[in-house]
C-alpha cells in the first residue's frame, strides 16, 4: 500500500507513523496558548521531529467540542509562517489542520503535503479539487455535524458500518474530483460527534476498515472521552492514551496523531517488536 503526499512516499507495512500535533491556538484543548508565537511552535515541532514524529500536523483552529471559529484570516496569521519555516527546515511532511479551503490552498503554497480535513464531511468539493491538483496527502476524517454542534446528540445505529459507508461515499467522491487512491488516508474521528461508547466500539472494530486499503490514521491523545478512565485532568491521559494506540495499531492504524510523541513511538515500537514475533509463529 503506497501513501503519496507530494514529495514524500511510504509505503506499508512498515512501522507505524506518529503525526505529531503542533497547535499553533490560544483555545487548544492541551496546549492553553503555550505555541502562539510562530518561533515557539517551529522549536516545538523541531523538538517532536527529534523524539520520532514522522509528520507534524499544524492546526490554527481548535476543533474541540464548542470551540469558537476563527476567520480564514487569523488562521493563516497563525499558521502561515510556522508551516513555511517547518517545511523549509523539516524533512518529513507537514500536514495542514483546517477545515477551509483557503487556508488548505495558502498551507500548500507555503510547502505543506497534506491536508487533515476534519470537516470531510462537506457537501462542496473545491477542498477536493485543490488538493488532487497539488498531489498532496489527504485525510479523510468522519466527523457527525461541526464542533459547535457534534457533541450535542451523536446517534447511530451500527458507528462502525455507518463509518464505513461513509468511507465509500467520500472514496468515490474524491476520485471524481481527480484525486487519486494514494493520496488518501481514512480517520474514523475518534471524538468527533461520538459518544463514549461509539468511541470504544469504534476502537474495537477498526480492523474492519482495512478493507478500504488505505493508511488508517488514528487520534485519541489526551482526549476527553478517556477522562472517564483517566480523570478530568489533561496531564492523567497519557496512559489511557497509550493502550488505545497500542490497540489501535494491533488492529491496523499506521498513523497516529500525538502530543505527546517520544512516549507514543516508545509504546508503538514495544508493540510492534511484540506483534512481529506473533506473525512469526
Ligand atoms: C485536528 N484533530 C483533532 N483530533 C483529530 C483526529 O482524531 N484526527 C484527525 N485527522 N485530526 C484531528
Amino acid at each position: 500500500m503506497l501513501l503519496r503526499a507530494r514529495q514524500f512516499e511510504f509505503i506499508f507495512p512498515r512501522p507505524a507513523l506518529v503525526m505529531g500535533i503542533v497547535n499553533v491556538t490560544p483555545d487548544s484543548f492541551s496546549d492553553g496558548g503555550q505555541f502562539l508565537e510562530a518561533k515557539a511552535a517551529v522549536a516545538h515541532g523541531l523538538q517532536l521531529i527529534e523524539q520520532g514524529a514522522e509528520i507534524l500536523d499544524i492546526g490554527g483552529e481548535s476543533t474541540r467540542p464548542g470551540a469558537v471559529p476563527v476567520s480564514e484570516e487569523e488562521e493563516l496569521r497563525r499558521v502561515i509562517p510556522v508551516i513555511a519555516e517547518l517545511a523549509g527546515q523539516a524533512k518529513v511532511p507537514i500536514s495542514i489542520d483546517t477545515m477551509k479551503p483557503g487556508v488548505a490552498r495558502a498551507a500548500l503554497e507555503a510547502g505543506a503535503s497534506i491536508v487533515n480535513d476534519v470537516a470531510a464531511n462537506r457537501s462542496e468539493d473545491s477542498m477536493w479539487r485543490l488538493v488532487a491538483e497539488a498531489g498532496a496527502g489527504y485525510v479523510c476524517m468522519h466527523m457527525q455535524g461541526n464542533p459547535q454542534t457534534m457533541q450535542q446528540h451523536p446517534a447511530y445505529s451500527d458507528v462502525v458500518r455507518e463509518i464505513g459507508d461513509f468511507f465509500s461515499e467520500r472514496l468515490g467522491r474524491l476520485s471524481h474530483c481527480g484525486m487519486r487512491p494514494e493520496q488518501t488516508i481514512l480517520d474514523p474521528g475518534i471524538g468527533f460527534g461520538k459518544t463514549l461508547e461509539h468511541n470504544w466500539e469504534l476502537l474495537a472494530g477498526l480492523g474492519k476498515f482495512s478493507r478500504f486499503g488505505r493508511p488508517l490514521l488514528i487520534g485519541v491523545s489526551r482526549k476527553s472521552f478517556l477522562g472517564k478512565v483517566a480523570g478530568p485532568k489533561l496531564e492523567n491521559r497519557l496512559p489511557a492514551s497509550l493502550a488505545c494506540t497500542c490497540l489501535a495499531v494491533e488492529a491496523g492504524a499506521q498513523i497516529i496523531r500525538a502530543h505527546d510523541v517520544a512516549e507514543t513511538v516508545q509504546a508503538i515500537r514495544t508493540s510492534e517488536a511484540i506483534l512481529g514475533k506473533r506473525l512469526n509463529r
